[in-house]
């Protein structure tokens, strides 16, 4: 049952990955789209591709979450063009460097910490008072295992991610007694352009990550977050971990080479 047609959904991260594959599941249930990255082209292709295919609204804003005032700006932008956000993913983000905390690159940190932990903050600040207003709304969050399991050389990546975790819950609390919905999607290793920005543009360092097992694809968890936010108003999924089957751990991936 599709319970999403001709509701709104404001996807940040939509130029790559899992949120450009979000647009596209949420676009074949007839959802108008708010469509957010920094890549103005790339947004722009996206939205054609789904009017032309289904029909729906799309609405492109290329900024950067980090922005603070261009986020909180956003809701009005939108209200004047009459569109209200039913559906918010916050998916934007990304690791960079691989590295021993005693070595890691402090601007690597800065980005990290202010896309993964403070662009979501600024999205749900800006979008949440409208849904609580309207008591009805979904956030959907893109965590990761990494905010479950740190992993050598990944502390701060896994920080902001066990970032976003705590935040889910706390954001969930405080709106007990709403109908606004907080979900958390905590996805393992998903073959997309996070390892090729992770390894700042060395491709075959990328590639590498995801030889000799089947990891997940972005359509894998686009699935996931269709299948949360269609869940009856009623339920709330909050948490839904999803692994490839041959990985059961950030530090246990079978891989055939051993
Ligand atoms: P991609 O690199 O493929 O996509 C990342 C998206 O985030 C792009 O659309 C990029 O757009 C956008 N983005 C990055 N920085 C900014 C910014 N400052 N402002 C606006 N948009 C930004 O990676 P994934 O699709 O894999 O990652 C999506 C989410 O999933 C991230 O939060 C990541 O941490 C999480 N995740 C990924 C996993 C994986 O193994 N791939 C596993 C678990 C979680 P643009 O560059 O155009 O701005
Ligand atoms: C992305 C998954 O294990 O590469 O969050 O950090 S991992």
């Amino acid at each position: 049952m599709n319970r999403l047609q001709g509701r709104t959904a404001l996807i940040t991260g939509a130029t790559a990955g899992i949120g450009q594959a979000c647009a596209r599941a949420l676009a074949a249930l007839e959802v108008h789209l708010v469509l957010v990255g920094r890549r103005a082209e790339r947004l722009q292709a996206l939205a054609t591709e789904l009017r032309e295919a289904f029909g729906v609204d799309i609405y492109t804003r290329a900024l950067d979450v980090r922005d603070r005032d261009a986020v909180m700006a956003l809701p009005t932008d939108l209200v004047s063009e009459g569109v209200q956000v039913d559906l918010l993913v916050n998916n934007a983000g990304k690791a960079l460097g691989l590295d021993l905390l005693h070595e890691g690159d402090l601007d690597d940190w800065d980005e990290m910490v202010d896309t993964n932990v403070k662009g979501l903050l600024y999205f749900s600040r800006a979008f949440l008072p409208g849904m609580v207003e309207r008591n009805r709304g979904h956030v959907v969050n893109v965590g990761s295992t990494a905010g479950r399991w740190t992993y050598p050389r990944g502390a701060v990546y896994c920080g902001t991610k066990f970032s976003v975790r705590g935040i889910s819950e706390g954001m969930n609390m405080d709106l007990a007694g709403t109908r606004v919905r907080v979900s958390s999607v905590d996805p393992g290793l998903v073959e997309t352009e996070f390892s090729e920005v992770r390894f700042h543009g060395d491709k075959e360092r990328a590639e590498a990550v995801y030889q000799g097992y089947t990891p997940l694809t972005a359509n894998d968890i686009a699935d996931a977050v269709v299948y949360v936010a269609n869940a009856p108003e009623h339920v709330d999924i909050f948490n839904m971990v999803i692994l490839p089957t041959d990985q059961r751990h950030s530090m246990i991936v079978h891989k055939e080479s051993g």
